[in-house]
């Protein structure tokens, strides 16, 4: 087996011993070999500097000139390699460095650095991208101011772009070459650095800023694809007026460029002006968008945007402290997103996809803290857990201080830090000075990995009219940490009274309450509520304020009732999940020994109470009724995984709920029928979220009425979202009429890649055992390319990550798949290669059996030469 390199540690941070103050990229822009000249101004900022010895990084790169303030460098006094340049003897004084490399975007297939996409040239910089450009200092902290000058054919590439202002631009008299000067007066990281050259089509807008500056918005794609721009322009525009609104925050330079490319290994990326996207983010029309797409593109759009600050303009010392900007910025990203639509039902969706991928990597080998203190590959850091967590804990804060006191510490933070490379303890230094509030507890956080657990218990004294609850924390160990402390805990909750409304009490004792917030800080702790007129019923952790499991024990009918009546939206929600998780971790332990399922009344019940009333809004109605997923009902087993049997309860208990509701699915399904403009707002969107959820609901009886019905919703439906939702339905039942509705859906978007996309996730989420060969057999279709993430993940990352019976397969079938497919994939793209490698994070949760096989597997993978560092990073943590 491959051993790995040393590892990065958190505590070997040193400052630069050189600063860059500004580098001038020129680029004579050619498919096979592009020339790429850099003039750097260095100088030294430590006696051990002036001493002469200067280490720039490279990657994969060929070194072509060198000169030192306008003279050649003789080869005495360096050494290149691909992969670092070491000057043996700089001057102590401030000097110019003149860089020549080749490089070769047409054979980057790793998608970092520059390299074509659908024939445009394009960057990726984070976060290590810009070494593999030229030799550079290529860490967040050394901040430049860049110009940079493009050169290309102009038949190749008419448009040229990159960060910063248009400077210049002209023909290059007596060829077919052309050029364009672009500055960026505000100094950046190299990993913010982007440029894009090509023949792509453009729309444009222009937004005023609140101080009266004019910016103009472009938006770039492929030619033709203009028209499915305008949605993504206008979350741009919503995105720039809200960072304004609520933040105070404003765009700073003339012009904001996206380009949104085919080939992108990530999301999007918030280069300076420049941002460059996935066209899945960007792309958005009814016939080809679902109402989930445009909620993407919206979310991405403002995720990027608002990097501007949090990121950019205050970028992060090293990358430890990723998560100042992820978990930041995806906080900012989903308040504007709640704004914008439904706050209930964003929050709902929001703490699913935690659920849904942090939780796992929490409690699997992949476990980290938000900031972590020590990492092999970075790459592999762009994790749930930096990014969603790290959004988590900062909404923890805002609970913590209250929107005005923490609006005080964004400011201060800002104020700051405009202009620095920053660390965590800038953040909440920022928000400790603003507000007084000592921190210090809060911020293990950031340090401990896990998802804590509480223990909640209530005792009501009927004489005292007293309430007595007990919150217990508790933190099971992670890798590389045994030993966990208490943390400090924003509990939001409510004590519901017998009419459904929250009980006033006299006065508590015990703990740190601040109006509907309990500060949870030590192991244990009991509250004592005293005047508290009748039991009452606990409504803990409302709106999700802590990433946490919490166990309470509390009756069905409880549970009921508080689905009934809880005033905070996002509990009703939890109450009902929880109904359904206990009968379905029941239901999955009579399958196991072979006993008939018993339904729980009271979820019935619930669901139907909250499917009926007309005061809740369709989304949140749809939200209640989708059950907790197979992968929810593995994570809450957290042993002996057996996915059939997991699968068979779910099945089972979707049939007892679509026959206990019985014709009301119908009678509601038909409420909202008839709709036929689409328009893609929150409101609209859940109702067709509500009506898709009823056929699919109904489907799970399988008899012939339903499956007419979800065959006449794919043929009538004027959207995607209903054509795909019935499509999905018809697939996930695994019924005999999917071949011909797949065939037909591939037939009918055969040239539209983003939709063969969900073409290709469906056939590979088909619960069916023949769905391991037909994957397969997709490898070879002229549909899909190996070469492009976005395919990639739609076929395989779509079988590994969300088939849980067929990736799992007893026979292990489904792990060589997925392993041999890595090898392949690995020479290639490493990055995305390591992504899909993520599904067997969870690989000891399993029965002995699948265990095994995802074990040998694994191993099989961990024994094969010339890994790339991502995946021998991943593989070897996921050993460990
Ligand atoms: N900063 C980006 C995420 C990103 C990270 C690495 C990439 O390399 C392929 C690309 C994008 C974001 O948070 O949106
Ligand atoms: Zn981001």
């Amino acid at each position: 087996m491959k051993t790995e390199a040393a590892p990065f540690r958190l505590e070997d941070y040193r400052a630069p011993a050189f600063t860059i103050d500004t580098v001038a990229l020129d680029f004579q822009l050619d498919p096979p070999a592009t020339r790429v000249t850099a003039t750097l101004s260095i100088r030294a900022n430590t006696e051990e500097a002036r001493k002469g010895r200067l280490e720039l990084i490279g990657d994969e790169i060929v070194l072509k000139g060198l000169k030192l303030d306008g003279v050649a460098v003789p080869a005495s006094h360096y050494i290149a390699t691909p992969s670092l340049l070491t000057l043996t003897d700089v001057p102590k004084g401030p000097f110019t460095l003149e860089i020549e490399t080749i490089v070769d975007p047409a054979a980057n297939t790793k998608l970092m650095g520059l390299y074509r996409t659908s024939g445009t040239y394009c960057t990726q910089c984070e976060a290590e991208g810009f070494r593999r450009i030229t030799y550079f200092l290529d860490r967040p902290d050394v901040l430049a101011v860049y110009t940079t000058r493009l050169e290309a054919e102009k038949s190749d590439a008419p448009i040229l772009l990159a960060n910063g202002n248009p400077v210049e631009s002209g023909d290059i008299p007596g060829t077919d070459r052309h050029f364009a000067i672009w500055h960026d007066p505000f100094p950046k990281p190299s990993y913010l650095f982007a440029m894009v050259a090509g023949d792509l089509g453009v729309i444009t807008d222009r937004f005023t800023t609140m101080s009266g500056r004019d910016v103009e918005l472009r938006i770039y794609c492929e030619h033709g694809k203009e028209a499915r721009c305008t949605y993504a322009m206008d979350a741009l525009k919503r995105s720039m007026k809200w960072d304004e609104d609520v933040f105070g925050l404003e765009y700073d330079l003339d012009i904001f460029v996206i380009v949104a490319v085919s080939d992108f290994n990530m999301g999007a990326m918030e280069n300076k002006g420049l941002n460059v996207f996935n066209d899945k983010y960007v792309l958005a029309d009814p016939d080809a968008a679902t109402d989930a797409d445009y909620a993407n593109v919206e979310g991405v759009i403002a995720h990027e945007y608002f990097h501007n600050w949090t990121g950019n303009r205050i970028t992060c010392r090293d990358w430890f402290q990723l998560c100042l900007k992820e978990g930041l910025t995806v906080f900012r990203d989903q308040e504007f997103s709640s704004d914008m639509r439904s706050r209930a039902v964003k929050r709902i969706a929001d703490v699913r996809t935690l659920q849904a991928r942090q939780f796992p990597e929490d409690g699997g080998p992949l476990a980290h803290p938000v900031r972590p203190e020590i990492y092999h590959e970075i790459s592999n850091f762009y994790t749930p857990t930096v990014y969603e967590k790290g959004a988590e804990v900062v909404r923890m804060l805002k609970s913590i201080l209250g929107p005005d006191d923490f609006r005080k510490g964004m400011d201060l933070y800002v104020k700051r830090h405009d202009g620095d490379a920053a660390t965590i303890e800038d953040f909440l230094a920022s928000f400790a000075d603003a507000t007084g509030v000592d921190l210090s507890q809060f911020k293990l956080w950031y340090s401990q990995a896990g998802t804590p657990q509480i223990v909640a218990r209530g005792a009501y004294d009927e004489a005292a009219k007293s309430y007595k609850l007990t919150l217990t924390q508790s933190l099971a160990a992670t890798p590389g940490q045994s030993q966990k402390r208490p943390m400090h805990m924003p509990i939001r909750f409510g004590l519901i009274g017998p009419n459904g409304d929250d009980m006033d009490y006299a006065s508590v004792s015990g703990g740190r309450v601040d109006r509907d917030i309990i500060h949870l800080t030590e192991a244990s702790q009991t509250l004592v509520f005293e005047g508290v007129g009748g039991r009452p019923v606990p409504s803990l952790l409302r709106g999700f304020s802590a990433p946490v499991r919490l166990a309470i024990d509390i009756s069905a009918s409880d549970l009921l009732f508080q689905a009934r009546t809880d005033t905070d939206p996002f509990n009703r929600w939890q109450a009902v999940q929880t109904l359904a998780m206990r009968n379905l971790v029941a239901g999955t332990a009579e399958q196991i020994a072979g006993r008939a399922p018993k339904v729980e009344p009271a979820l019935i019940d619930a669901l139907g109470g909250v499917l009926d009333n007309d005061t809740l809004e369709p989304a949140f109605r749809a939200q209640v009724l989708q059950l907790p997923s197979e992968a929810d009902i593995a994570r809450e087993l957290g042993q002996d995984v057996d996915p059939e049997a997991i699968a068979a309860a779910r099945t089972a208990l979707r049939l007892a709920i679509s026959t206990g509701l019985g014709d009301r699915l119908e009678r509601h399904y038909a409420r909202l029928s008839g709709e036929t403009d689409f328009h893609p707002d929150a409101t609209s969107a859940g109702r067709r979220a509500l009506r898709n959820t009823l056929l699919d609901l109904r489907l799970a009886r399988r008899s012939p009425d339903a499956i007419a019905a979800a065959l006449t919703h794919f043929e009538a439906a004027t959207n995607m979202t209903d054509r795909l939702a019935a499509l999905a339905t018809i697939t996930q039942a695994a019924l005999p009429e999917r071949r011909a509705v797949l065939d037909a859906f591939h037939d009918r978007y055969a040239n539209d890649a983003l939709v063969l996309d969900k073409w290709l996730t469906l056939e590979a989420t088909v619960p069916a055992p023949d769905t391991l060969d037909r994957v397969k057999a997709l490898l070879k279709h002229p549909s899909y390319s190996p070469n492009n993430p976005n395919r990639v993940r739609a076929l395989v990352g779509s079988f590994a990550g969300a088939n849980q019976t067929q990736f799992n397969r007893a026979d292990g079938a489904g792990y060589d798949f997925l392993a041999d497919f890595a090898l392949d994939l690995d020479k290639r793209n490493p990055q995305t290669t390591a992504r899909l490698l993520v599904s067997f994070r969870s690989w000891r949760a399993l029965e002995p059996v699948r265990r095994a096989r995802a074990e040998a597997a694994l191993r099989r993978i961990a024994a094969a030469k010339d890994l790339s560092p991502d995946t021998l990073d991943i593989v070897t943590r996921t050993l460990a």
